[in-house]
C-alpha cells in the first residue's frame, strides 16, 4: 500500500534502545500496597502466603525472559536482572519495562488462588523502573541496597507489630517507643520482652527472595545435565562474598548453576514447578506414543 500522508506521524517515536553492555535491573513496585494488604488481610509484618504470590509471579516472569540470571524480591518489590548482552526487544527501553511489569502483574492475579485462600477485591497494580549499571560492583551494590532496605524494615516492623498485637500498644505509642532506635535496641527489645532471637525468624522475612535459574538435581554426585532446569527461590545474604563465590553462573557467562534438593523437602514454589515440568513431559510423551 501506498505510503499515507499521515505516516510521518511515525518518525516522531523515538529510539529508546538501551545502550551496549551494562546490567539491565527492571524494578516492580506495588502500588499503594499498605492499602491493599489491609484490604487482602495480610498477616502483620509478613505474610507468607501473600509473599510466595510475588515470588510465583516472579518466576512466571522469568521462566518468560530467559535473559533474567537474577531477580529479588521483598515486600511489595521484585527487581529483575538482565544479562549485559541481552537482545531482548533489541534492548529497547519502553518495550521491555512495559513487558517485565505486565507480566508481572498479570502473574500475579493467575498465582493468587494457589496461595491465598481470600478473593481479590480488586486489581492490584504496580508501577515498573529501569535502572543501568555499568559495572559488575554497581550492580552488587544496587541488590544490596535492596536486601539492606528489608533488614532494616522488617526488623522495625516486627518490633512494631510485637508492641501493638501483643503489648496492647496503640500505633502512635508503638511508634514512639521505637523512635530512635538502632537495630541492637530492636533486636534487644524483641528478645527480652517476647523472646524472640530476630536471626531465628524466617530467612524469607529477613533476607527477601533471590530467585535463581538452576539445574536441580537430587544430589551432589548427580550429573548436571539429568536435572530439571527451574527457578530456584533463595533466601541467603547477598551483600557478604559467600553468596557470589557460591553462584559463579551470575556475573560469569552465563550458564545455570546447580542446585541440590530432594524433591521431598524442596520449597512449594520449587515443587510446583518441578511437577508442572513432569506433567509437560508426560504429556508429550503421551503425544508422541500416540503419533
Ligand atoms: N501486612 C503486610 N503488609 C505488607 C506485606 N508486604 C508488603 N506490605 C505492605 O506494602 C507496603 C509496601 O511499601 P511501599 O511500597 O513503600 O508503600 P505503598 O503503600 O505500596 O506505596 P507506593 O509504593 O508509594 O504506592 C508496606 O508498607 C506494607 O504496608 C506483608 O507481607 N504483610
Ligand atoms: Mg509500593
Amino acid at each position: 500500500m501506498a505510503c499515507s500522508r499521515y505516516e510521518y506521524v511515525k518518525s516522531y517515536e523515538l529510539d529508546d534502545r538501551i545502550l551496549p553492555n551494562v546490567w539491565i535491573v527492571i524494578r516492580i513496585d506495588g502500588k499503594k500496597f499498605h492499602k491493599f494488604s489491609n484490604a487482602h488481610k495480610f498477616e502483620k509484618p509478613n505474610d507468607e502466603n501473600a509473599l510466595n504470590v510475588m515470588n510465583a509471579a516472579g518466576i512466571a516472569v522469568m521462566q518468560e525472559f530467559r535473559d533474567i540470571v537474577l531477580a529479588y524480591g521483598q515486600s511489595d518489590e521484585y527487581s529483575f536482572v538482565f544479562r549485559k548482552d541481552t537482545t531482548a526487544f533489541k534492548r529497547r527501553a519502553s518495550k521491555l519495562l512495559t513487558y517485565v511489569t505486565s507480566l508481572f502483574s498479570t502473574s500475579y492475579v493467575m498465582n493468587w488462588p494457589k496461595w491465598m485462600d481470600r478473593q481479590l477485591v480488586y486489581a492490584p497494580c504496580f508501577d515498573g523502573r529501569t535502572v543501568l549499571y555499568p559495572s559488575d560492583a554497581n550492580l552488587r551494590d544496587y541488590l544490596s541496597w535492596r536486601q539492606a532496605d528489608v533488614h532494616v524494615n522488617n526488623l522495625y516492623n516486627t518490633a512494631f507489630w510485637k508492641l501493638v498485637l501483643e503489648s496492647g500498644l496503640t500505633n502512635q505509642q508503638a511508634e514512639e517507643r521505637l523512635r530512635g532506635t538502632l537495630s541492637a535496641d530492636k533486636n534487644e527489645l524483641l528478645f527480652q520482652e517476647f523472646g524472640i532471637n530476630y536471626n531465628n525468624l524466617p530467612a524469607m522475612y529477613r533476607k527477601g527472595t533471590i530467585l535463581l535459574r538452576k539445574r536441580v538435581v537430587q544430589s551432589a554426585n548427580d550429573d548436571q545435565e539429568k536435572g530439571s532446569q527451574a527457578i530456584v527461590p533463595i533466601h541467603d545474604d547477598l551483600i557478604r562474598e559467600p553468596f557470589w563465590r557460591e553462584h559463579t553462573e551470575i556475573l560469569g557467562k552465563y550458564v545455570p548453576g546447580k542446585y541440590v534438593s530432594e524433591v521431598s523437602s524442596s520449597p512449594r514454589l520449587l515443587k510446583m514447578q518441578l511437577s508442572e515440568e513432569l506433567q509437560l513431559a508426560e504429556q508429550l510423551q503421551d503425544k508422541a506414543n500416540i503419533s
